[in-house]
């Protein structure tokens, strides 16, 4: 298989969630780190790659693609051919879209932020951040009450979006203590074969 060039930053939990699906699917990358926090990003050899200057950005020969999500859809299609990871049939392909949409939405809004706040120190709303961020557990805890994964009954790339940034909670100060079916849910995906964790930081307080 010819080399997947993966762009990314090691703390980047976007990343991250195309690192881990690549590992389950046993792709090795030539991963190459981007200096995001010196703006290389911002520059025009990456703007050429990305124009919205963000990590991740995935290099299949000549293909070139962005945003995590999006990635994540295309390893699902083109290196899983059993197509459980992000199945065809409609309504099952829809329940796999609906988290794809919370990983983008509501989790970037909530213990995303509230990260990037606690590790790159960036100037926004904390306390915000933390509310919106045990809104979305307590509904997601209650959803994992009667199920493993998010989205029918294999893992998918619907766990794999949402993983990193829910797992990393803690490190903007949001604990997850209160939510067992998360902790549960979490521990499912990190028994999957090929499960490789992001890098931790030492910051945040919660449990
Ligand atoms: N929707 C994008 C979001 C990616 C994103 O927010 N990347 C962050 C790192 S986690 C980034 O590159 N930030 C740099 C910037 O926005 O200046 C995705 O899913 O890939």
């Amino acid at each position: 298989m010819p080399a997947i060039k993966l762009y990314r930053h090691p703390l980047s939990g976007h990343s991250h969630r195309v690192e881990l699906f690549l590992s389950i699917l046993g792709i090795m990358p030539q991963v190459i780190d981007v200096d995001v926090l010196n703006g290389e990003h911002k520059q025009p050899a990456f703007l050429k790659k990305n124009a919205f200057a963000q990590v991740p950005v995935l290099q299949d020969e000549h293909i070139v693609l962005a945003d995590s999500n999006a990635i994540l859809c295309y390893l699902a299609r083109k290196y899983d051919p059993r197509r459980t990871w992000f199945p065809t049939e409609t309504v099952a392909a829809t329940h796999v879209q609906r988290f794809l949409s919370i990983a983008s939405g509501p989790i970037a809004a909530g213990p995303a932020t509230a990260r990037l706040i606690n590790v790159f120190g960036a100037q926004l709303d904390h306390n915000r951040a933390i509310e919106q961020s045990h809104a979305l557990f307590a509904v997601l805890n209650t959803h994992l009450q009667s199920r493993t994964w998010l989205a029918g009954e294999n893992p998918t790339i619907a766990d794999i979006a949402n993983y990193t940034y829910i797992a990393h909670a803690p490190e903007g100060d949001v604990s997850l203590a209160d939510y067992p079916n998360i902790r549960a849910w979490l521990e499912s995906v990190e028994h999957i074969s090929g499960f490789i964790p992001m890098q931790t930081t030492k910051t945040g307080l919660a449990a």
